[in-house]
């Protein structure tokens, strides 16, 4: 079929983006993301700093992307700025220097900022399609992300038309954008598998100023091998969740999954797939990983929504090899629904997300390494903790060798509150917040969490802050954080060095 739009190289679709302006590009994770054109867009910065010219995009997605989005751009120092999410190393470390102005933000709610004017004016939306029409219908491809609202809102389109990715996947799509306030009704999503919009993106085809073709595969990672600690965590979620459906607190059909991104997150869900007593379960997340395919062809996961298809290049080939079969089995909607606060209530949804430090008030960081170093941002782990029937934070009770523990008595940067955070799991057993104070709860997260190489020093803090509401001392809250700057283990800690 004949397009009726400029078919350009990468190289002139870059050459129409200037500098100074905003680019909403598609993609959640690398899936979905555009490549050709971000690495050519890197390269004309590249051209204009040698010329001297000043050259950087304010770049928004729908999550982190691949390679050759963040990594090219980031490379090039053609960003100036980023929202919402990111977990590129150079981007990190520009991030981290002031270098690259980025905003962390709940991932549910971008579009919405988008929408209000808080970001500015969206010059380009630079979108992958698996297919479009001469009427401007784009399929998407390997994610939804934020691309219906660029695509809508910005003042000209670029699409990535990518071979390697199927016109078949046309209706695993779900595009929906709610109304803005005073109009905006309820979100009809009553199941994970409910199909509320339109499989294709409507555009108005005057706006695609080019069509660009590429044949690149989505630029995923791999995981880690488990290891006996991941297992024991995911061991450890599998039987807490048995043991709820056993008290009666999870109903015997189960509730709808949502799992984070990383090494964790893929295996705990390997270890509730393995399950026996664990029911055939429906997901309703944000980010697929490998871990799901094989259960969702075994009938383990009976359903999925998501946001993207964060697969590797293997277990993507499974999908579009049997087409037929997972377009029964999986959705994919933009993140605003995806992540949506009053869908994630309503379906009871229980959550398992990833923390880089718990404190003894149950209060979670998930971005900031010694609460300052950027790591990727919090993601939907928000979204989806603060309105969760069971919300759940995993994570190794140590990190770096065991010189880190990832139980502190008071976390260096908070993303998730005690009043959010339920349950708190590592490798060494469960803590169950739900009804407890403070002081319970810190009992609890040391006596089950922590790693044995630190319970004593955290029993020794407990002891120390008995008065108050809270177990909290002003001035010894971070001294194991400061005892890891100082002697680069937060173990072994005399608390008098720090009072
Ligand atoms: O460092 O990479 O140098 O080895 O953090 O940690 O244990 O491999 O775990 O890959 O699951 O990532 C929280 C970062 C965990 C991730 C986080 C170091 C550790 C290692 C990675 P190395 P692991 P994971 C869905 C929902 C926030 C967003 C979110 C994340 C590296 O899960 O970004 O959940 N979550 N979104 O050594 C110093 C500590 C540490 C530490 C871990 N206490 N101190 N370093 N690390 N704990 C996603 C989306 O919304 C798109």
């Amino acid at each position: 079929m004949s397009l009726p739009f400029p078919i350009l190289t990468a190289e002139e679709a870059a050459e129409l983006v200037q500098h100074g302006q905003t680019v909403g590009f598609s993609g959640f994770t690398p899936a979905g993301s555009p490549k050709a054109i971000p690495a050519a867009i890197a390269q004309k910065a590249r051209r204009e700093h040698e010329a001297g010219r000043p050259f950087k995009i304010g770049v928004i997605t729908g999550a982190s992307t691949g390679k050759s989005l963040d990594g090219a751009l980031a490379e090039a120092e053609a960003m100036s700025f980023r929202t919402p999410y990111q977990s590129n190393a150079t981007l990190r470390k520009q991030i981290n220097t002031g270098a690259v102005k980025f905003v962390d933000m709940h991932l549910s709610l971008l579009p919405q900022v988008v929408r209000y004017g808080f970001l500015g004016p969206v010059h380009w939306a630079v979108v992958e399609a698996a297919d479009i029409t001469p009427g401007g219908g784009i399929v998407l491809s390997t994610a939804v992300g934020a691309a219906n609202t660029y695509l809508r809102l910005a003042d000209k389109i670029l699409v990535e038309l990518n071979a390697s990715h199927p016109a078949t996947l046309l209706g695993m799509h779900d595009i929906f954008e709610p109304l803005d306030p005073p109009a905006r009704q309820e979100i009809p999503i009553f199941a994970p598998s409910d199909r509320i919009g339109s499989p294709i993106c409507t555009v108005d085809p005057a706006k695609i100023v080019g069509v660009v073709h590429t044949d690149l595969a989505d630029e995923t990672g791999g995981f880690d091998e488990a290891t006996p600690v991941t297992d024991q965590i995911g061991q450890n979620v599998a039987d807490f969740l048995v043991g709820e459906m056993k008290a009666g607190r999870i109903p015997p059909q189960f509730l709808p999954l949502q799992s984070g991104v990383g090494n964790i997150a893929n295996a705990v869900l390997g270890a509730l797939g393995r399950s026996p007593e664990i029911p055939a379960f429906e997901m309703y997340t944000e980010v697929l990983q490998d871990s799901v395919i094989p259960q969702l062809e075994s009938g383990r996961c009976t359903f999925a929504s998501t946001c993207s298809l964060t697969l590797s290049p293997e277990a993507m080939k499974k999908v579009t090899s049997n087409i037929n079969f997972f377009n029964k089995k999986i959705l994919m909607r933009p993140q605003e629904i995806s992540n949506h606060p009053e869908i994630v209530r309503r379906l009871g949804i229980v959550s398992m997300n990833t923390a880089i430090e718990v404190d003894l008030g149950g209060n979670v960081n998930s971005t900031h390494v010694m609460g300052k170093t950027m790591m990727n941002g919090i993601g939907g782990s928000g979204d989806f903790t603060r309105n969760a029937y069971l919300s759940i934070f995993s994570c190794p009770s140590t990190a770096k060798g065991g010189k880190i523990s990832a139980i502190v008595p008071l976390a260096s940067h908070m993303d998730h509150s005690e009043h959010s955070v339920q349950i708190v799991i590592t490798e060494q057993g469960v803590a169950d917040l739900r009804g407890k104070d403070p002081h319970e709860r810190a009992q609890l997260i040391i006596n089950n969490c922590a790693h044995p190489d630190y319970r004593a020093q955290l029993r020794e803090y407990l002891k120390l802050t008995k008065e108050g509401h809270e177990p909290l001392s002003l001035s010894l809250g971070l001294a194991m954080h400061r005892q890891f700057l100082r002697h680069g283990d937060m173990r072994s800690i005399n608390w008098e060095e720090y009072r």
